[in-house]
């Protein structure tokens, strides 16, 4: 019989443990099978950085640096400088790219550098139980905002693609989430265009995958999903905010 559905070879063969309805299983899939694809698993090296991301070295059939948190494009940016030919692959949450290793992604997309970056964004620090991220939206409940996020006080819910885009080391930047089966296939074709950019050397590729935390939000894994369309994505449109065809900026 013809195999139609087959586990990435990247992959090792575990089960996930993460919370029933998380999104992290799924966008393992898509990266192993990107891995798969461009035949780097040998090669590849991961930057694995602090949160429910960090389990990557659990999955994947690569090897894999720990990173303190928010630092993975710092140690990325080291591994991939000592190692031009190895294909280095950095896996963040929302709490660690986006707050405590802001200045470390927008320097390391700023300096051109050829990493690729799966960015999860889930709204929340998962891992520490559900407090507020610079990504979290307004009026959203979490440990550390009991009555909602308010701008007043908490500012606005970052929008990193948009502004690591307008960045000129970059080679590609999009928003993708995996919440259907379209945008399943929508979010795998930005992955692989992310490791496009590194593997010609076109500047950081960078993949922005909204994402879910039942768990934290308080839903169900089925509300959650549909918590993504109904008020993420109208508040963080997907699209590719940056394609870079050559590297004539080398
Ligand atoms: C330097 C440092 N500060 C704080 C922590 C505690 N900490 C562990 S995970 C985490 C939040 C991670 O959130 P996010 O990046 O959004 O990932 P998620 O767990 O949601 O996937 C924090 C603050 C730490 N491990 N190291």
């Amino acid at each position: 019989m013809k195999a139609v559905f087959t586990r990435p070879k990247s992959l090792v063969d575990r089960p996930f443990h993460f919370c029933p309805g998380c999104h992290h299983g799924v966008i393992h899939r898509l990266v192993a099978e990107a891995i798969d694809h461009f035949g780097v698993r040998e090669t590849t090296i991961g930057a694995a950085s602090v949160g429910c991301s960090v389990f990557l070295y659990d999955y994947f059939d690569i090897d894999v640096v720990e990173s303190p948190h928010g630092r993975a494009p710092a140690v990325g940016t080291g591994i991939k400088r000592a190692n031009p030919d190895r294909f280095v692959l950095l896996y963040q949450g929302d709490g660690d790219l986006a707050a405590i290793g802001t200045s470390e992604i927008i320097h390391a997309a700023n300096r051109g550098e050829n990493l690729t970056v799966v960015f999860v964004n889930n709204t929340v620090y998962g891992m520490t139980g559900g407090q507020m991220a610079p990504t979290t939206m307004l009026g959203q409940k979490t440990t550390t905002s009991p009555y909602g996020r308010e701008f007043g006080q908490d500012g606005y819910p970052i929008k990193m693609t948009e502004m690591i885009a307008q960045l000129e080391g970059v080679g590609y930047a999009a928003r993708v989430a995996v919440d259907t089966p379209a945008r399943l296939n929508q979010a795998r074709k930005a992955i692989f265009q992310a490791f496009e950019a590194q593997i010609e050397q076109r500047g950081m590729g960078f993949v922005e995958i909204l994402s879910t935390c039942p768990t934290n939000w308080g839903l169900s894994a089925l509300d959650a999903v549909k918590r993504i369309e109904s008020e993420m994505i109208p508040y963080f449109p997907l699209g590719v905010y940056k394609e870079r065809k050559g590297n004539d900026f080398l």
